[in-house]
């Protein structure tokens, strides 16, 4: 059934909703925000999603699955102040690399540690969760110097690959602690914290930090 507004099937506690959530918030775009936290909302967004990966976006006639491609989806049909995806398609190649960089190289290892902690402790993967934590180590070191001349992960401008670095270094220091030698990634860490619509995704999701099977830092 067709709505006024986009419908987002998310949590607030999770990061891939949260990227979402940024880009909402960064242009006030209206929405109807359906929490997987409520029993209906879930049963709606199973039907949409046999994946059940949340978020997913329903907008008129299009149902709209993975957060990179939400991100786009409102770029292209709600379109604010704030423009995530850069007119310039060579400007935009580097905010969807980077954007990359954040899901398969932060968020994919960071979910690897999670998840494995959520297994009973006789079927965990604990070279999987060595790799894992191996590879958030080189993320971070090779973001470190990149992140000495920019602002933000594209250059001086807030992007879509921004959205996706906030909450994914967010709880990729939770669950690996980015050491002080890597002060750049900190500093940009610290400045996403700082920017407003990050903030309040980290706000809404606070609530939920019990649900953080490593335990939340009491900090941020
Ligand atoms: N590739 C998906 C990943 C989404 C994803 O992993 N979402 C997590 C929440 S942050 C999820 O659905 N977890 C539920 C599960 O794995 O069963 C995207 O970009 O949207």
């Amino acid at each position: 059934m067709p709505t006024k507004f986009p419908r987002l099937y998310a949590h607030p506690f999770s990061s891939y909703s949260q990227k979402v959530l940024i880009a909402l918030y960064e242009n006030a775009i209206p929405f109807d925000y359906r929490s997987l936290e409520d029993a209906t909302a879930n049963a709606e967004f199973a039907a949409l999603w046999p994946m059940k990966r949340f978020p997913v976006l329903v907008d008129g006639e299009h149902v709209v699955r993975e957060a990179t491609c939400i991100v786009e989806h409102l770029a292209l049909h709600h379109p604010g102040k704030v423009r995530l995806i850069p007119e310039d398609p060579r400007a935009a190649l580097e905010v969807r690399w980077m954007d990359r960089f954040f899901d398969n190289y932060l968020s994919t290892p960071q979910q690897k540690v999670v998840f494995d902690r959520l297994r009973p402790e006789a079927i965990r993967d604990a070279h999987g969760v060595a790799e894992a934590r191996a590879m958030l180590e080189t993320a971070y070191a090779w973001l470190d110097p990149l992140m000495a001349t920019r602002e933000w992960a594209a250059g001086d401008t807030f992007s879509l690959a921004d959205c996706a670095a906030a909450p994914f270094l967010f709880y990729a220091d939770w669950t690996h602690p980015i050491e002080a030698r890597f002060a750049n990634v900190r500093a940009y860490r610290a400045r996403l914290l700082a920017r407003p619509s990050f903030a309040r995704a980290v706000d809404e999701a606070r609530p939920y930090r019990a649900y953080f099977p490593l335990g939340a830092p009491d900090r941020d």
